[in-house]
């Protein structure tokens, strides 16, 4: 048997008794956005939806998650990875009007 038969066995192996991390990570901005926000109601006793930020079931922004990532491009600044980076990010965006209708998206 080959080395690399070999690591195959192994992770079946090490899969079949669930000794592997999940493929499926959760996803990394909901846990940094509760991080930042611990007191928000979307965090409370459960992880921020997708839609928070997503179209149902999609990857797809919705208009916050657009205004999210327009204003990430608009101040230069990289996907957010720490918990200030966030808070920069949600506090920027979230002062923006997004759909118009006279409060910011964190109103
Ligand atoms: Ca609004």
């Amino acid at each position: 048997m080959g080395k690399k038969a070999m690591l195959r066995l192994l992770f079946i192996i090490l899969g079949w008794f669930g000794l592997l991390p999940p493929l499926s990570a959760k996803p990394f901005a909901s846990d940094l956005f509760c991080k930042a926000y611990p007191d928000s109601p979307a965090c409370a006793g459960t992880a921020l939806r997708c839609s928070y930020c997503h179209a149902p079931a999609s990857q797809v922004p919705n208009l916050f998650g657009a205004t999210l990532l327009q204003y990430m491009r608009d101040h230069n600044l990289s996907y957010p990875t720490t918990v200030p980076a966030m808070q920069e990010v949600i506090e920027g965006a979230g002062a923006i009007d997004a759909d118009e209708d006279g409060f910011s998206n964190l109103a």
